[in-house]
C-alpha cells in the first residue's frame, strides 16, 4: 500500500487541552484514514510518553521535528500492512521520541484508511489482525462517581466507582447505563461532571457513593442487573510504600484489608489498579483471595498496555488502552498476550477524550469482556454509545456472544 499524504494536527480533547489528530491518504479511491489519541489527566508512570507540546494546535507537519521525521519516513511510502507501518512508527518513537499520541494517531488513521480500502468497517479490519480469543460484544463499565485525582484536591479516594450492566444483550446494557445514570443525577445535590462523565461529589465517603448507587440501581427496579467495580488507581494514592485513602495513610497490608472489606460489603465484581505497579507482592496475595470473594482484579498501570509487562499470576484481566501502547499493533500485542497468560481484557477510554470511537471497534474484535467508555454523558463519551448502537446494525455483529454475566476464575492458559 502507498502512503500517499500525511496531515497531523493539533487538536482539542475533551478537557480543552492538545492533542494529535492525524489524516492518511493510501493511493487510489475511498481510501482516507483519520484517527486520533485521547490523553491521561495523570498517566501512569510505565506508559508511552507524549510527543505534542502544550499549546501546539493545527496542522502540525509545516513545523517541528516531529514533523520532519513523519514526513520523511512516511510520505511516498510502500508498506505492506498494519504490521510494517506500526514497526517504522514504533522505531520512529523508540528512536526519535516521536510520542505514543502522534504514532496512535497514525496508526489509528492508517488502520481506518486500509480498511476503507478493503471495504471493510474498522472492527473487521482489527478482527483479520487480531491473534487470540473471538469477538464478542463487550459489557459495559460505565463511570457513575469520579474522584481520586480525577476530582478536585490531592488523590485520596477511589478514581472511579462504576456500574456495570448484565443484561442479555448489548444495547440492554446501554439502555440501563442511560437509565443508572439519569437516575443518579436526580438524586444528588449539585451534581458535577467530571472529564470521564463521572459525578464528583466531595461530601460523600466511598462506601455512601457505593450505597448510593446500590439504592438507586434498586429505585430503578434493576436489583441483581447491575453490578458494580471500582478503579482504585492505586499509583496516584501510592505513598512512603502504603496508600493513602479518605484521609489515612495504610501500610499495604491493611489497604488490602480494607479494600476487601468494601468488596464484600457492597458486593463488587470488579477492582482495578488495587496497588501500585511496583507492589507485585500485594497483587499476587490479593487477586486469588478478590477471586473467592468472586470479583476480579484488573491491571491498568501494572501492565500499561505493553506485551512485555503482561504476566498471569498478578492479575485476572489486563486494560488496554491504545494510548499507552503507542499503535494498533501493539495494542493487539497486548490483547494476544493477555489471552495467552489466561487473563481477560477490558479495553478503556482516557480520561481526557477526542470524538475517536476505535474503542469501541477494538473491545469487539479483540473479544474483551469490558469496555470503560464513561458515563453516558458530554459527546466524547456519547460518540462511543453511538458507535456500538451503529456496529450493532451489522448483522454479524449483531450476532456476537456476550461475556457471562458473572465469569469464574481464570485459569492459567500456557502460550502455545
Ligand atoms: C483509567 C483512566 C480512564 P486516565 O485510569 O482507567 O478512566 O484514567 O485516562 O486518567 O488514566
Ligand atoms: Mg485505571
Amino acid at each position: 500500500m502507498l502512503i500517499e499524504r500525511v496531515r497531523l494536527r493539533g487538536v482539542l480533547d475533551s478537557r480543552a487541552q492538545p492533542t494529535v489528530e492525524a489524516d492518511l491518504h493510501l493511493s487510489g479511491d475511498e481510501s482516507f484514514g483519520r484517527g486520533s489519541c485521547p490523553v491521561a489527566i495523570a498517566p501512569g508512570r510505565l506508559e508511552r510518553r507524549r510527543g505534542l507540546n502544550t499549546g501546539d494546535l493545527g496542522n502540525l507537519l509545516d513545523e517541528g521535528p516531529a514533523a520532519r521525521l513523519v514526513h520523511a519516513a512516511l510520505h511516498g511510502r510502500q508498506v505492506a500492512g498494519q504490521r510494517e507501518l506500526d514497526a517504522v512508527l514504533r522505531a520512529l518513537d523508540d528512536e526519535h521520541a516521536l510520542g505514543a499520541d502522534v504514532t496512535l494517531a497514525l496508526s489509528l488513521a492508517f488502520a481506518r484508511a486500509a480498511a476503507r480500502r478493503s471495504r471493510l468497517q474498522l472492527v473487521d479490519w482489527l478482527i483479520q489482525h487480531h491473534d487470540g480469543p473471538p469477538p464478542q460484544l463487550p459489557r459495559l463499565l460505565v463511570n457513575t462517581f469520579s474522584g481520586g485525582i480525577h476530582a478536585q484536591g490531592p488523590a485520596d479516594s477511589f478514581q472511579q466507582i462504576m456500574a456495570i450492566p448484565l443484561g442479555e444483550t448489548l444495547t440492554d446494557d446501554i439502555r440501563m447505563a442511560m437509565q443508572v445514570h439519569s437516575a443518579l443525577a436526580r438524586t444528588l445535590d449539585n451534581p458535577r461532571l467530571s472529564a470521564s462523565s463521572g459525578y464528583m461529589v466531595s461530601d460523600r465517603s466511598t462506601r455512601d457513593k457505593l450505597t448510593t448507587l446500590a439504592s438507586v440501581v434498586q429505585a430503578c427496579g434493576l436489583d441483581g442487573q447491575v453490578a458494580s467495580g471500582v478503579d482504585v488507581a492505586a499509583e496516584h494514592l501510592s505513598i512512603d510504600g502504603g496508600y493513602r485513602f479518605e484521609g489515612a495513610a495504610h501500610t499495604s497490608a491493611d489497604f488490602g484489608e480494607l479494600l476487601l472489606r468494601i468488596v464484600d460489603d457492597h458486593g463488587l465484581a470488579y477492582v482495578e489498579d488495587p496497588f501500585d505497579p511496583a507492589d507485585t507482592t500485594s497483587w499476587r496475595t490479593f487477586t486469588p483471595r478478590l477471586g473467592t470473594a468472586g470479583a476480579s482484579t484488573v491491571g491498568d498501570d501494572l501492565f500499561a498496555s505493553d506485551a512485555q509487562r503482561i504476566q498471569p499470576g498478578l492479575a485476572h484481566a489486563a486494560l488496554l488502552k491504545p494510548s499507552q501502547a503507542g499503535t494498533v499493533s501493539a495494542t493487539l500485542d497486548a490483547a494476544s498476550e493477555a489471552a495467552c497468560a489466561g487473563l481477560r481484557t477490558v479495553v478503556s477510554h482516557r480520561s481526557g477524550e477526542t470524538e475517536d470511537t476505535a474503542i469501541c471497534d477494538l473491545a469487539i474484535a479483540v473479544g474483551a469482556d469490558h469496555i470503560k467508555i464513561g458515563g453516558p454523558r458530554r459527546g466524547d463519551r456519547i460518540t462511543k454509545y453511538n458507535r456500538f448502537l451503529r456496529l450493532l446494525e451489522s448483522p454479524h455483529l449483531a450476532g456476537l456472544p456476550r461475556p457471562p454475566a458473572h465469569p469464574k476464575e481464570n485459569q492459567h492458559v500456557p502460550c502455545q
